[in-house]
């Protein structure tokens, strides 16, 4: 694989310090070093400063979301730039419970995703489908409309710096995983497209599968020729069975 495989625990609203301390001292007594894929950890907010403080060194540190304001009267909202003083390097924008839950619409998550690349942070631009979309055989349209409309703001060169994370809203904290099939066949649709966007920088493009990724089936979807890593939720709380997904990143 010449891209960068990387995997990213989306910690989401889970955690207390005490919890946070615990987790990361297990995670520090696993040998991450050995790995060569990306990782990333994204906690609440508020627990940025103290996770990029104990973070072990193999690791990056992620926001879950981000304003696409600079700054001003947006009470409770927190800018790119926030994040990047406490040392963010990546930021989740678009997870489909931000979708769902937050009314975020395609055109707010494509300026959160220019707000966080114009602070040099790098974005996981998350997209996926509901079941009746895929039921309806709507999953591409729905993917690339999420997808084009993140495009239109962005330069070639900025489109080449994003992460896309596939996630199926079906598949996510539901147990139901997409069979490596299903995701790949969506992997390499959204890598085919995003060739046409911008050619040959779109092969350096991570595109990572989301949706109850457990270290029992991380292998076979990270095997898949389009899937470079995960985006893990619930399994990423669980310093043995993250690991074992690292691993399957390799
Ligand atoms: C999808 C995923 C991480 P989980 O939301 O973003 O969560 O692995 O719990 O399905």
């Amino acid at each position: 694989m010449g891209r960068q495989a990387m995997v990213a625990g989306n910690w989401k609203m889970n955690g207390l310090p005490q919890n946070n301390s615990e987790l990361l001292k297990a995670l520090a007594q696993k040998d991450f070093a050995q790995l060569s894929c990306a990782l990333v950890v994204c906690p609440p907010t508020v627990f940025l400063s103290q996770v990029g403080n104990e973070l072990p060194a193999e690791f990056k540190l992620g926001a879950q979301n981000v304003s696409a304001q600079a700054q001003g009267a947006h009470t409770g909202e927190v800018s790119a730039d926030m994040l990047k003083s406490v040392g963010c390097e990546y930021g989740l924008v678009g997870h489909s419970e931000r979708r769902q839950m937050h009314h975020e619409s395609n055109s707010d998550v494509a300026e959160k995703t220019l707000a966080l690349l114009q602070q040099g942070i790098t974005p996981i631009v998350c997209v996926g489908e509901t079941l009746s979309e895929r039921e309806a055989d709507a999953t591409m349209t729905v993917v690339l409309q999420q997808l084009k409309a993140v495009a239109r703001v962005l330069s070639t060169e900025q489109l080449a710096k994003i992460i896309v994370a596939y996630e199926p809203v079906w598949a996510i904290g539901t147990g139901m995983t997409a069979t490596p099939e299903q995701a790949q066949q969506v992997h390499a649709s959204i890598r085919g497209w995003l060739r046409e966007q911008i050619g040959e920088q779109s092969d350096n493009i991570t595109i990572l599968y989301g949706g109850s990724v457990k270290g029992s089936n991380a292998a076979e979807l990270f095997a898949q020729e389009d899937i470079d890593g995960g985006l893990i939720g619930g399994a990423s709380l669980n310093a043995d069975e993250f690991f074992q997904i690292c691993q399957a990143a390799g």
